[in-house]
């Protein structure tokens, strides 16, 4: 591959942090158009941005995504291996320790930290399993901190399949929070695989292994014979396909944005795969940008979407593609880089 491994590492973690950072101030923030969100990203790149922040240096802060990442890469550098019990108390630590981002995690993922520390750890999955009157979560809090699982267990695919479950588990067990994290998970790692130096994505095959993997994962006993995420994915495909690409409108309708893995992470590996092309609106040729300017222009849960499309297209292309300014304003990026480093050594 022409891009090296670690430069693959780094970007899949840099992608998910500055996605997450750049994202968050337009969360749910819908009367947000296209045009402003250009301009934003128009001025962090701008010379006197550059100014202004090395007069303040202020940094555009991550949420729980980044936080609940940062755990799970945490765990395996530090454990060497999947350790369950380990990354619940991190996520509860991390949760009580900051309570700057507090107030930025999922509502309902709050009641599995008070339990799970109430309980001791005592089992890792149970507190998960009682959430929404047993059904578990669906939210997609599993899937925005998997991109260390495509890391940590690049070299073998059951074995990541396996991890991937379980560290969604310790707060989603509803299969659609599951699935939603596998399919991210699968994403990521498929941008680690791919070589960008020989020429453009075929997109088409990206999308291809992903619909026929999930019509492997997806249980149909689970949801009345039906497989949601390969149905996401058809769906996906179809509006790739589409003369002069599809519309803001269509892919909110259709994939949605909001905070649910089942409407979210098909919109996430969407973004990146429609950035491989020029989008009207976006004035960039870094595709890195065009992924994540592309994610938060399409509103919803902007901070999420944005983190995992920024993963998939940070493991892709690796870090270089990532330009100075969006590192600099953000807040996290030397841990994060470390952790990268971190998990290289591992998988070496
Ligand atoms: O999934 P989760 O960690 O939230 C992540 C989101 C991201 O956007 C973050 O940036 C942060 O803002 O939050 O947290 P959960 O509370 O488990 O799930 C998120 C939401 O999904 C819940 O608050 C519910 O609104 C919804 N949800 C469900 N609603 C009904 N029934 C998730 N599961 C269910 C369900 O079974
Ligand atoms: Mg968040
Ligand atoms: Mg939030
Ligand atoms: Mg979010």
């Amino acid at each position: 591959c022409g891009i090296s491994r670690l430069s693959k590492f780094r970007g899949a973690l840099l992608g998910a942090l500055l996605g997450d950072c750049l994202g968050s101030p337009f969360e749910f923030d819908d009367d947000e158009s296209p045009i402003v969100i250009h301009k934003f990203f128009e001025k962090l790149e701008g010379p006197d941005f550059k100014f202004f922040f090395l007069l303040l240096a202020p940094k555009y802060a991550y949420t729980d995504d980044s936080a609940m990442t940062k755990c799970v890469a945490k765990s395996f550098v530090s454990q060497g291996c999947l350790d369950e019990k380990d990354l619940a108390k991190r996520f509860v630590t991390e949760f009580y320790s900051d309570r700057r981002r507090a107030n930025t995690y999922g509502q309902h993922v709050v009641d599995v930290f008070h339990k799970l520390r109430a309980l001791k750890f005592a089992d890792p999955f149970k507190p998960a399993s009682e959430q929404f009157n047993g059904t578990g979560s669906y939210g997609n809090g599993g899937a925005m901190r998997i991109s260390p699982v495509a890391l940590f267990c690049h070299t073998d695919y059951d074995v990541m399949l396996h991890t991937a479950k379980r560290v969604t588990q310790i707060t989603h067990t509803h299969a659609l929070g599951v699935n939603g994290a596998i399919l991210q998970c699968l994403a990521v790692h498929e941008g680690l695989t791919q070589d960008p130096t020989q020429g453009p994505l075929d997109v088409e095959k990206f999308t291809d292994g992903l619909i026929s993997k999930m019509q492997m994962i997806e249980q149909t006993d689970e949801f009345d014979g039906k497989r949601p995420f390969h149905t996401q994915l058809l769906i996906m495909k179809k509006l790739l396909a589409k003369e002069g690409g599809a519309n803001v409108h269509e892919v909110k309708e259709s994939l949605g944005n909001d905070v649910t893995a089942i409407f979210s992470v098909p919109t996430a590996i969407f973004s990146f795969l429609r950035a491989q092309k020029p989008i009207p609106g976006i004035e960039t040729e870094n595709k890195f940008r065009r992924t994540v300017q592309y994610a938060i222009s399409l509103g919803g849960d902007t901070d999420t979407i944005a983190s995992m499309a920024g993963a998939i297209a940070g493991a892709y292309f690796g870090e270089e593609e990532i330009s100075d300014p969006y590192r600099k304003y953000c807040e996290g990026v030397e841990e994060f880089l470390e952790l990268a480093d971190g998990l290289y050594e591992l998988a070496k």
